[in-house]
């Protein structure tokens, strides 16, 4: 119920919410299958959204994620955090409490946390703090400010997730590469897919990982990289084609160092809100083998996020 005293939030003009009945997937993912990369928002009157937020989403609470998990027939979650909360972890904290062991977090920090909000973050599951540094979705953070961030939590074993698109790789390669842990990237640094495969952007990317054993990627968000976009046909599940051969290459090339998530509830589309079951149907195409599904879903994200 909401607070007397909630405020009341209003969603920015024109935001898309998560789809309200996704189909169950047709490819029937392996048990102990990992969805690593998802966020919880909100509910805003329980979890207010950060006054410098960029966007005001629907609220996406932690049942209705719990609820997509079972029925695309998932195991477990890893929740991240998105940047409408800014540096308030509340909402998933909360979420990951809830989850017990099925869930882990990344979060968003500020300098001024604790050593002790730190012990009590990892006590609720969270291993990693995310980088995000696209101007569209938060202000710019001084290089030193994610140094002395990512000093602090590499004792604890936690890894840092980076979001940036693909433009500004070469700049900020040496300053990723320069940090103490392992370095998780968002939606395979956002290629654009229509340039070639094996063309100078993408690359420049496959290097980085060739070149950085500690670097792992993400094969998520199909939905967001297409430019060919959803099914013309109803009935048809085999989506976002033009994404598949950079994410097949990717784990194909870097089998022990790829995760795949959902995105769900999928802030900032514009166009169209994708059917989360052909989100997974899409991996039975980046992902040909059961070997290569196994690493991907399984192995991989409970390495990074549930060996202790
Ligand atoms: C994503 C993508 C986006 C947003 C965020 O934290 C966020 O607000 O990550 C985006 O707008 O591209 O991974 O959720």
């Amino acid at each position: 119920m909401t607070e007397p005293n909630a405020p009341a939030f209003e969603m920015t003009p024109g935001w898309l919410p998560f789809h309200p009945d996704p189909s169950v997937p047709t490819f029937r993912v392996p048990p102990g299958t990992v969805d690593a990369h998802c966020h919880v928002f909100g509910p805003g009157a329980e979890f207010p959204y950060a006054p410098e937020r960029k966007y005001t989403p629907c609220d996406a609470g932690k049942d209705r994620l719990f609820a997509l998990r079972d029925r695309l027939g998932i195991s477990r979650n890893v929740i991240v955090q998105a940047t409408c909360h800014g540096t308030d972890n509340r909402a998933l904290v909360d979420a990951l409490r809830a989850a017990g062991d099925r869930a882990r977090g990344v979060v968003s920090l500020d300098l001024a946390v604790t050593d002790a909000e730190l012990a009590e973050l990892h006590a609720a599951g969270v291993r990693g703090v995310r980088f995000n540094v696209l101007r569209r979705l938060v202000d710019f953070t001084p290089r030193e400010g994610l140094e002395a961030i990512a000093a602090r939590i590499a004792p604890l074993g936690w890894h840092v997730v980076v979001y940036f698109e693909a433009p500004d790789l070469e700049e900020l390669e040496p300053f990723f590469t320069s940090l103490p842990t392992d370095v998780v990237v968002d939606h395979m640094g956002r290629p654009d897919v229509t340039r070639p495969l094996d063309g100078p952007e993408f690359g420049r990317f496959v290097r980085f990982m060739e070149q950085h054993p500690t670097v792992w990627a993400k094969v998520s968000c199909p939905e967001r990289l297409s430019v060919a976009g959803p099914p013309a046909l109803d009935g048809e599940r085999n989506a976002y084609r033009d994404v598949v051969p950079f994410a097949r290459f990717l784990v194909e090339r870097f089998p022990d160092r790829v995760l795949w998530g959902t995105d769900w509830p999928h802030p900032n589309l514009r166009d169209h809100m994708p059917d989360d079951g052909l989100l997974v149907d899409h991996i039975a195409h980046i992902a040909p083998t059961a070997e290569l599904q196994r690493a991907l879903l399984v192995d991989n994200p409970t390495r990074l996020y549930w060996s202790d």
